[in-house]
């Protein structure tokens, strides 16, 4: 994890001070990239102890589309409470239906993104092909005097990806997407890692995954938000029968709170120890042995299933999460 106390020492000298909606300033640098080799080793913070029970705790709830803070909670993640029940603007939002409420965040968008189309009422072949490929019939619409039908689906991005590793894996088209403008006035959140693309090859059976974060705190965020990546890599390509290869990490904008700078600064004085092995417990199928393809096991999958070997760290660091 070099790679980290790399990015920390270069947004330190190459950050500029910014000001934003958190009333905590920033220092910010646009553009920034890290790689990771999973071959090598699982690529967890070893500067400071890593919440690994609540990265696996949230990928499990954002596998299963949850949209409340208290699923996080039962599955080991606490970190959506502030954002669920404290945040000013959001407690005054009128899509906020109550204790908890996130509003279709990630996974929603992940497993069920609400997918529109408007149809020609008279083109029957295309409503037949809108049919077809899953869409339900809403009804008509008056499209400025055009009459249209409605169709809707929710749309399952996450499962689709698998499907196409498995069925199509030449394919340079397999992602999902978590910025939906439709949502972003009836989130908690709006998406911070927001495009996932997988990358598999066929020669190799290795998959390799790239991901965009358009936001990232990278004293809180950033250790979880690779080592959550990273942990569905694993995932995927246990489930399509892949290797996990390389897992490259494009932050947008890559900021260092004030109030996180002490928390850093330790981090750049202690050695980073090996990197450990994450390991998917034996119950999850491997595709790779099975010949089974089985994707319901995205929705089946606990946090119990994931576990970290050989993680030495040093002693934790903790900072407040800036709301
Ligand atoms: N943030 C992350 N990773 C996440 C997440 C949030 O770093 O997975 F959900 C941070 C980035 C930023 C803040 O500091 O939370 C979101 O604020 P904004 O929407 O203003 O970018």
């Amino acid at each position: 994890m070099k790679q980290y106390q790399q990015l920390i020492e270069t947004v330190l000298e190459q950050g500029s001070w910014q000001e934003n909606r958190t009333g905590i300033r920033t220092l910010s640098l646009p553009g920034a990239m890290m790689r990771f080799d999973l071959a090598q080793g699982f690529p967890a913070v070893t500067t400071k102890r890593l919440a690994f029970k609540s990265v696996v705790g949230e990928l499990c709830a954002f596998l299963r589309a949850s949209s409340s803070a208290a699923d996080f909670r039962a599955l080991g993640c606490k970190v959506w409470d502030q954002n669920a029940n404290e945040n000013a603007q959001w407690l005054a939002n009128p899509y906020r239906t109550g204790e908890d409420d996130l509003g279709p965040v990630y996974g929603v968008q992940w497993r069920q993104w609400p997918g529109y189309k408007l149809v020609d009422a008279a083109a029957t072949a295309q409503r037949e092909a809108a049919k077809a490929n899953g869409f339900i019939e809403v009804g008509p619409v008056d499209d400025n005097g055009a009459a249209k039908v409605l169709f809707y689906k929710p749309i399952d991005q996450l499962r689709e990806c698998l499907d196409t590793i498995v069925h199509n894996p030449g394919s340079r088209r397999i992602l999902f997407h978590g910025w939906n403008p439709a949502v972003l006035d009836e989130v908690a959140l709006p998406a911070c890692h927001l495009l996932y693309q997988f990358l598999p090859n066929a020669t190799t059976k290795e998959l390799s995954l790239c991901l965009y974060i358009r936001s990232n705190d990278i004293g809180l965020g950033t250790p979880f938000n690779i080592a959550e990546g990273a942990a569905l890599l694993h995932l995927v390509a246990r489930l399509t029968g892949y290797t996990p290869r390389w897992f490259t990490y494009f932050i947008a904008d890559a900021h260092i709170y004030e109030n996180h700078l002490d928390m850093v600064q330790e981090q750049l004085k202690r050695e980073p120890f090996p990197l450990p092995q994450l390991v998917i417990s034996e119950r999850v199928p491997d595709f790779a042995k099975t010949g089974l393809y089985e994707p319901e096991w995205l929705e089946k999958i606990e946090p119990s299933d994931f576990s970290l070997e050989g993680y030495q760290h040093h002693p934790p660091l903790t900072a407040p999460m800036a709301v």
